[in-house]
């Protein structure tokens, strides 16, 4: 018997809620089309791309009184992409409406992310294995990966493990990448007649897969939960002490979504908004004045402290360091079966690189500090995106403000300290214990999930709306993939991915901040959310987040 702690104990009790429209049963569900859907951009392109696929209609569920008995179904799984609090819950969700439409069906997991079903690495779940895992953090029931699924001997590998083990039907969680990864098997399985659906879940702790349908993804609410709790006893202990300037770097690979809610819960003094640098054009400089000078407008109020929040993605939202990252990547994809830079050392590898790339962006990877050249020539991931959480823009950005400093120091325009601390908050949170939000949003996904297969629908994503109102009023039903896609340049050429939500600078979250950053820069207006609270008055326990709150908000003002 495994040891347990007694807060495991406890939430392995916990019964998350379901909506109305689906707490009735499995077997008891009607479900209505909307109309016909197109892909948010490039519609010819992915309709091309996605044949039997595209198109489909918005579904939603709603129960009825008439019960459907269920045929036998064999299902797999797969975790996909980073982790994030609740994906055991989408699990078990899905286990308990697949075993609720008929006990004889079977859930197998695949192992380690995609490559599970590509190598037929699997176990098969029993009601002991999900019961140890209710309301828990973390993605270690089967493990995590991100291989991407797109070439054909993958997709023929993953057809004969799904035919071996009886399998119609494949659930994937994951992000915009993994969901992409859905949607092409699921066209490929069309395409072959191989009569497997697949459906997926949207994860990701970054908060950028979203749109009108899908108002966030799981694990959102549990992180910026985890990180609000972390920066607010920072800032207490700023306040304290009064001798640091902390620069906390948060995760989000690419929005900001997290680094807006946890300053919207912790009102901090410095908040960095990558999608604000981009369309206002800042370079690195400005971002280095723009802190320096609110650095030194608080060292004459006599406060050399204050906390600063970076987002992880920054350095590729700034003008001239994006066009660089771009020329760079093509530049990489090039080179990358080029032996004589692969066997090259540190030094010869800048060269090349600096040479290769044109004379502007090649001007702007000189004049980066060798640690951040290093990162940047990092590996890509197997989506081709930039490892921007091994990138220690917070050591960056401290650096340049000191030089910056002692530059006003000499013009007589800074006479304060610059004593700082740098923290990257992103791993902290990701396997957090999931919030009764998570835990009730997840586990409704994963039932829902299965309710798309039961009505036979793929390349479907499992959606649950309303989420502002009590779970009981949430809607759920599915939303066909192919409408949330566009085409990106990945690894030097274009692909279908689905589009990444970015923060809307006229959206009413951005609006918050951008109205109080001024006031929460100089006169201390700290809070301090302290931790998830799992049991107690629902106004405590069961909040949603700001972000959601807003943008609810202001969709219901605008009907
Ligand atoms: P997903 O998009 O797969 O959900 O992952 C998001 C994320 O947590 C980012 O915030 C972060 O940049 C990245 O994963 C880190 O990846 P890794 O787990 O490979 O270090």
């Amino acid at each position: 018997m495994k040891e347990l702690s007694s807060l495991q104990i406890e939430r392995l009790k916990y019964q998350p809620k379901l909506p109305a429209s689906l707490a009735g049963g499995i077997n008891n569900l009607t479900m209505t089309e909307g109309n016909k859907t197109e892909s948010v951009k490039d519609a010819e392109q992915i309709k091309e791309l996605f044949k039997n696929t595209y198109g489909k209609p918005i579904v939603t569920f709603n129960t009825s009184t008439n019960t459907e008995a269920s045929g036998k179904r064999n299902i797999g799984v797969i975790l996909s992409g980073g982790q994030a609090p609740g994906g055991h819950n989408v699990i078990a969700g899905l286990y308990d409406a697949l075993k609720q439409a008929n006990p004889e069906n079977k859930l197998y997991g695949f192992l380690g992310g995609p490559s599970g079903i590509i190598d037929g690495n699997y176990i098969e779940f029993t009601d002991e294995k999900i019961n140890s895992y209710r309301n828990t953090g973390g993605f270690d029931i089967i493990g995590s990966g991100r291989t991407k699924l797109e070439t054909e001997e993958q997709f023929q590998k993953s057809l004969k493990v799904c035919k071996d083990l009886g399998i119609s039907g494949v659930v994937i969680i994951g992000g915009d990448d993994s969901n992409t990864n859905a949607a092409m098997l699921a066209e490929w399985f069309v395409k072959n007649n191989a009569d497997i659906q697949v459906i997926g879940c949207p994860k990701t702790i970054d908060g950028d897969l979203k749109n009108d349908q899908i108002e966030i993804s799981f694990g959102f609410d549990t992180a910026t939960k985890t990180y609000a709790e972390l920066v607010g006893n920072i800032l207490r202990d700023a306040n304290s002490a009064k001798k640091y300037w902390h620069f906390i770097k948060l995760m989000g690979r690419s929005a900001t979504h997290v680094g807006l809610e946890v300053a919207l819960q912790t009102q901090p003094n410095i908040t960095l908004i990558s999608e604000e640098v981009e369309a206002k054009k800042l370079s690195l400089n400005s971002i280095v004045n723009y802190m320096a000078d609110i650095v030194a407008k608080r060292a004459e109020m006599g406060k050399n402290f204050g906390i600063a929040l970076i987002p992880e993605g920054l350095i590729e939202f700034i003008p001239e360091i994006k066009a660089m990252i771009s020329n760079l990547n093509d530049t990489l994809a090039e080179l990358e079966n080029d032996a004589s830079y692969k066997n090259a050392d540190e030094n010869t590898k800048f060269d090349i690189i600096k040479n290769k790339l044109n004379s502007e962006d090649s001007k702007v990877f000189t004049s980066l500090p060798v640690m951040i050249k290093q990162q940047l020539l990092m590996d890509r991931d197997p989506h081709g995106n930039v490892q921007v959480s091994k990138i220690e823009t917070e050591k960056l950005l401290i650096e340049m403000v000191n030089t910056k400093l002692n530059e006003m120091k000499k013009e007589g325009k800074y006479n304060g300290k610059f004593s700082t601390q740098c923290h990257f908050f992103g791993y902290e949170g990701r396997c957090a214990f999931p919030s009764n939000f998570d835990a009730d949003y997840c586990y409704s996904l994963g039932y829902n999930a299965f309710a798309l297969i039961k009505f036979g629908l793929t390349g479907y994503l499992s959606s649950v709306k309303n989420l502002s109102l009590p779970a009981s009023q949430w809607v759920a039903g599915g939303v066909p993939l192919t409408m949330m896609m566009n085409m990106e340049k990945r690894h030097g050429a274009f692909k279908p991915v689905i589009k990444k939500a970015l923060v809307e600078l006229d959206g009413p979250v951005f609006k918050k901040l951008e109205q109080n950053r001024e006031i929460w820069a100089y006169q201390d207006k700290y809070l301090f959310p302290g931790s998830i609270q799992y049991f107690g008055p629902s106004s405590v326990c069961d909040l949603t987040t700001e972000t959601l709150k807003l943008e609810n908000a202001s969709k219901l003002a605008a009907v």
